[in-house]
């Protein structure tokens, strides 16, 4: 990279789980005091209005580059700009072939850059622009979302060739070579990304892995320290640690939330949370992708009902089926309505996880959600869908000791929409007792997960 001031041109995957810690990323180096365009496309730069207003108030060097995402030409429905606008799992493909179309504007606007800009730093889904950093000469990072024990699996299992042997998405597997044993399932390891029918997305995205000048990911040593060494050993390049990310993001948490605006008051949701106890409510949210069925959702409902706790519970696009009209006109929101807020959208999921009245959250082990529950000392329930959660979910409880795990072995794509729930209601409340319990193993596991957040801040902090 070029000893002028340096100009990053980051090229995140348009998913919001994607998105907001490159928004973070791009914080981060413009503080350092480098130049950054943050590509978009129309429609997420609508979404992310809060953000970018905030950022452009804040007057750092950080330009949001529009490129018109093209749905038409991947047979896509207009304005599918965003994994989790994706009407069916039908037209996935269909995205991720979209973004290959997105090679030329990118490099048309790069070319139209003075100067030209100094490194690119690419989602690793986004395996395309490994052709126009190459094209243009132009250094080329590959940023890691995910946790680096789901990517050091990933290598693991295609270099024992694991996902061309094992014909049966559904045999567990060793994964090779690791310190522990951990057992997987192709379905649970990685989802729609890793089962059959991802080879060429999956294999293409190692590919430009391994041709990339290095690899930034969104996690910190003192979190997974051993697959950290043991990935740099099996790819032999620069890895750079720079999470957790979020942490960079707390002041403007406080004002606006990342991602989508928020559907809840920020005033009557600071003073319902102050009117509890500390370490008392659980946090409910299972990401931005994750569309809970119907007979799940009143399963969650009735579970978090009978736990006695109070809660969060982040609901989105819930399907009005007769289920759920009868289980509403049954009054579930009146009869917890003393010690339940339910948030009907986007909810600003930093802000309630720093709260001292928050004790525990249920989560689908999104790596950003781990990741903030682990910066702000809160421990987990676990109940992972699809992609890197099933491994997440392995590190956190297994090996970390700071989860209690609801039990959950089938992989969200593998429901059936009318079919039985993934966790019934009595998991869910005995899951609930666990967690919040404040007896001996209890209290183990927040003084775990309170050590690795002291550690997280003082990761950020010692980087400057
Ligand atoms: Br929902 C929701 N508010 O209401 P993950 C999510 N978020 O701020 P993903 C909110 O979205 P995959 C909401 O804080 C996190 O930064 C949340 O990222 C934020 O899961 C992000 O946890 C969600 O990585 O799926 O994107 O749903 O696991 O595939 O990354």
């Amino acid at each position: 990279i070029s000893r002028r001031e340096p100009h990053f041109v980051l090229v995140p995957l348009t998913a919001q789980g994607h998105m907001i810690p490159m928004v973070d990323l791009a914080r981060l180096l413009a503080e350092q005091g480098a130049r950054v365009s943050l590509i978009t496309t129309p429609v997420n730069a609508a979404r992310i209005k809060a953000i970018i207003n905030r950022v452009k108030e804040s007057g750092l060097p950080i330009h949001f580059a529009e490129l018109k995402f093209p749905c038409a030409e991947a047979g896509l429905p207009n304005g599918c700009e965003n994994v989790d606008l994706i009407p069916s799992p039908y037209y996935y493909k269909a995205f991720f072939e979209a973004t290959n179309h997105l090679r030329e504007p990118l490099a048309r606007y790069l070319r139209a850059q003075r100067p030209r800009p100094t490194c690119m730093i690419t989602d690793m889904c986004n395996p395309w622009t490994a052709d126009v950093a190459r094209g243009l000469r132009m250094p080329r990072l590959v940023f890691h979302g995910p946790s680096c024990f789901f990517i050091l699996c990933t290598h693991l299992m295609q270099q024992h060739e694991i996902y061309d042997r094992i014909t049966d998405d559904f045999e567990p597997v060793l994964v090779p070579e690791l310190p522990q044993p951990v057992e997987v399932t192709k379905a649970q390891a990685t989802g729609f990304f890793g089962a059959s029918g991802w080879e060429k997305l999956r294999s293409e995205a190692l590919q430009a892995e391994s041709t990339a000048d290095g690899v930034v990911m969104n996690t910190f040593d003192d979190l997974e320290h051993t697959y950290i060494d043991l990935y740099r050993k099996v790819i032999g390049k620069e890895v750079w640690t720079i999470g957790p990310l979020c942490l960079y993001s707390k002041d403007l948490d406080n004002k606006a939330a990342r991602g989508n605006k928020p559907a809840v008051d920020h005033q009557r949701l600071l003073s319902w949370l102050d009117s509890r106890e500390p370490k008392s409510v659980l946090y409910v949210s299972f990401g931005s992708l994750v569309r809970t069925r119907p007979l799940q959702l009143i399963e969650i409902g009735y579970g978090l009902e009978a736990s006695n706790q109070p809660f969060i519970w982040v609901i989105k696009d819930v399907e009005r089926t007769s289920e759920v009209d009868k289980w509403l006109s049954e009054g579930f929101e009146e009869r917890v309505s003393t010690r339940g807020l339910v948030i009907k959208g986007w909810a600003p999921q930093v802000v309630i996880l720093s709260h001292p009245a928050i004790g525990g959250f249920m989560t689908h082990c999104g790596w950003n959600s781990m990741l903030e529950a682990v910066s702000a000392g809160v421990p987990m329930i676990t109940w992972p869908h699809f992609a890197d959660q099933f491994l997440n979910e392995k590190l956190l409880v297994d090996e970390l000791r700071i989860g209690v795990a609801i039990g959950v072995k089938v992989p969200y794509y593998h429901l059936t929409e009318d079919g039985p729930s993934a966790a019934k209601r009595d998991d869910i409340a005995k899951a609930v007792s666990r967690l919040m319990d404040k007896g001996v193993e209890g209290e183990q596991r927040r003084k775990r997960i309170k050590e690795l957040a002291e550690k997280a801040t003082s990761t950020m902090e010692g980087r400057g």
